[in-house]
This record gives structure tokens, C-alpha cells and sequence, in this order.
């Protein structure tokens, strides 16, 4: 029975990955509704305000459901949101068993689907492939559990470790198949954060160009000093734009409907980013994808504000004169260097990719 479950669960998660560009702020849930170990209803949640995915299975299996075993990637909603709960829905179609991959961290449910469930006399079994549901819902986890976005860092460099030559020149280090798992990235995340200085530097629109994009996200630009323009380019384009600045325009500007400023008074020359992120989260910003240059780059690794790094290796050499990707204070103990471990390695085309997470979280 283990196994089986394993096995419908890892149906229900891939199910789930089908709303990865559209569920947010919402999670990512899929689900399998099984009978004599056929599935017989299947579903997932595609976008905030549309049915959850029990329900969509639900429909799909009609009377078949009566006995059946619900396989669930997240605990069945017990709340009235923007649709009413699963939970209830799965008790009235008459469901024998559910199996859980994870509780729902939304304390307006954290647990009480789950009580509702066996109050009705249904079996529940809760963690079958867990930390699978729990890295597919990163974001959404984090926001809830810590008030705060998952952040992904994005690193391009050469194969020593630099990202631009010594007078500028960085565009196109990494190959085509790695720009658009790049894109794949800034179509997922809710929040893409950067910096004034790459805005100004790269040209950069910090726009989500991938066939699946379905929408644009929050492009949150770092301007301390009041460097960026409303003719700039980055604002032709009309995807909502938060300007971050740490007191009233000092010019008088025009800035288009699409754009926002958010004033967060800086302290010793440094915008707060903790502060940010909490806001970002009370916007329903699940995760914030960093494209910037070594300097925020630097900032975001020494604050402990990255959960995870996304780096792509071009196997190229550029040399000791060029420029590195991340500016970090001098350290005089290595024991004092932040030390990461990786999650995983993927060749994309010519480049490599690697995905690492902090060692100690
Ligand atoms: C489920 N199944 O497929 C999803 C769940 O505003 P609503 O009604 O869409 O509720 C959103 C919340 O419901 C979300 O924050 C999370 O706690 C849960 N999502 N629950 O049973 C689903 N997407
Ligand atoms: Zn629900």
C-alpha cells in the first residue's frame, strides 16, 4: 500500500505542476481520486477564484468517488475563500480514505481540514511524499510560515567565476536554452527584483518572454538614489512596476499608472531589505527572483535573504580582470564564508546549471 500511495501522490504533484504559471498567490494542488487502484478522477488548481483541484477530481469522478481514496498534494481547504472548502466537498461525495502530502501551513486551515475529515469518519493519512510537496510549494510556504517570499538568487558566470568583462560587456555569457529557463523562472515568480544600476546598465526590461508566461510579474526596482527615469525604457513596457526609494522624489516626475513608489527610509546608505520583503508578502508575493549585479547580490548573501541560489556556469574564461557576481565583505577566516550545498546540477545546452540552498537554513 506504501508504494501505491507513493505512486498516486507523485500523480497528484505532477498534476499540480500544471498551474506553476498560473496558481500564484495561490499553491500549487493536484489531486488523484483512485478506486480499485484506477484512477478514476483527477484535477488541479489552475488560478485564484477558479475551483481547487478535489473539485475539479471530484466532477470528474461523479459517483465512482463514493469509496474511493483522494490523494492530495496539499490538506483539503476547511475555510470559506474565494470557494468553499474541499473538505467538505470530499465527506458529501462520500470518499473513503484521503492521503495528505502536507498540512496546509494557511492558518486559516493548519489542521482543521484534516480534524473535519476524520470527525466524518474518514481515514486520513498525512506525509506521504512531503518534502516533494513541500518544494513545490516553496514560495507559498514561506510567505506563510515566515511572512516573507522565497527568494531565488540568479547567478551567470564564466566557468572562473565572472560575469562581465572588466568594461561592461556581460550580455549572452550563457546560451539560449539557459535564457529560457531564465524566463521560465520570471514567469513563475511573483516578484522580479533588480537593482536601478542593471536596469541602467543591461538595458534590462526584467520582463517574462517564455511561451508558457501567462502573466508579467511585479518588477521591483531598487533606486536609493533616485537614478531611474520615467522616459527609461524599463517603464515603456506597462507590467506594474514598485519603485523602491527611501525618501520623496527630489525631482518633480510623471510616473505612469503602472508604476509605484514605496519610500523605506535607508539606514547607513542601504535600503531595508527585511522590511521590503515583508511588504512584498502582504502583497501576496509568494517567491521574488533576483537579477541584479554583485553589489545586491553581495547585500542579499551577507543579510541571510537568500534561500536558494540558481547559477549558470558557461564554460568560458574570463579572466581575473573581469567582473565578479558577487560583492561579499573581506573575510578574514573562511570559517566566516557563507557556505551553501547544492540541491542539484542540470546541463542546459553548453552551460551548466546548479541550484543550491544554504547549509545552514
Ligand atoms: C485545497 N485545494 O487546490 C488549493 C487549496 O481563496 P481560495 O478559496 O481559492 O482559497 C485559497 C487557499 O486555499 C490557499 O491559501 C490555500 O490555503 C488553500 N489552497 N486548498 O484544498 C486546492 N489551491
Ligand atoms: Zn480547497
Amino acid at each position: 500500500m506504501q508504494q501505491l500511495d507513493a505512486q498516486f501522490m507523485q500523480q497528484a504533484l505532477d498534476l499540480a505542476q500544471r498551474g506553476a504559471f498560473s496558481a500564484a498567490p495561490n499553491p500549487l494542488v493536484g489531486c488523484v481520486l483512485v478506486r480499485d487502484n484506477e484512477i478514476v478522477g483527477q484535477g488541479w488548481h489552475e488560478r485564484p477564484g477558479e475551483p481547487h483541484a478535489e473539485v475539479y477530481a471530484l466532477r470528474e469522478a461523479a459517483q465512482l468517488a463514493r469509496g474511493a481514496t483522494a490523494y492530495v498534494t496539499l490538506e483539503p481547504c476547511s475555510h470559506h475563500g474565494r470557494t468553499p472548502p474541499c473538505a467538505d466537498a470530499l465527506i458529501a461525495a462520500g470518499v473513503a480514505r484521503v492521503v495528505i502530502a502536507m498540512q496546509d501551513p494557511n492558518p486559516l486551515v493548519a489542521g482543521e481540514g484534516i480534524t473535519r475529515l476524520r470527525a466524518a469518519g474518514i481515514e486520513v493519512s498525512v506525509g506521504v511524499l512531503e518534502q516533494a510537496a513541500r518544494k513545490l510549494n516553496r514560495g507559498f510556504i514561506s510567505r506563510m510560515e515566515r511572512q516573507r517570499p522565497w527568494l531565488r538568487l540568479k547567478m551567470a558566470m564564466s566557468l572562473d567565476g565572472r560575469t562581465a568583462l572588466a568594461n561592461g560587456q556581460s550580455q549572452w555569457i550563457t546560451g539560449a536554452e539557459a535564457r529560457r529557463d531564465v524566463h521560465a523562472y520570471r514567469a513563475q515568480c511573483g516578484a522580479i527584483l533588480t537593482s536601478a544600476r542593471t536596469v541602467i546598465m543591461d538595458q534590462a526590461r526584467m520582463t517574462a518572454r517564455h511561451p508558457q508566461a501567462q502573466r508579467q510579474p511585479l518588477r521591483v526596482v531598487l533606486d536609493r538614489q533616485q537614478q531611474l527615469r520615467p522616459e527609461h525604457d524599463f517603464f515603456a513596457i506597462t507590467s506594474p512596476v514598485l519603485r523602491v526609494v527611501d525618501g520623496e522624489d527630489k525631482v518633480e516626475n510623471h510616473w505612469p499608472e503602472h508604476v509605484s513608489t514605496l519610500v523605506l527610509p535607508a539606514t547607513s546608505g542601504r535600503l531595508p531589505l527585511r522590511a521590503l520583503f515583508s511588504k512584498l508578502a502582504e502583497l501576496e508575493i509568494n517567491d521574488i527572483w533576483t537579477e541584479c549585479g554583485a553589489e545586491l547580490a553581495g547585500a542579499l548573501v551577507a543579510a541571510e535573504l537568500v534561500d536558494e541560489w540558481i547559477v549558470y556556469v558557461a564554460p568560458k574564461l574570463l579572466g581575473d580582470s573581469s567582473r565578479g557576481v558577487l560583492q561579499l565583505p573581506v573575510f578574514q577566516e573562511l570559517v566566516q564564508a557563507p557556505e551553501l550545498r547544492y540541491e542539484s546540477f542540470t546541463q542546459l545546452g553548453e552551460d551548466l546549471k546548479i541550484c543550491a540552498r544554504p547549509r545552514f537554513p
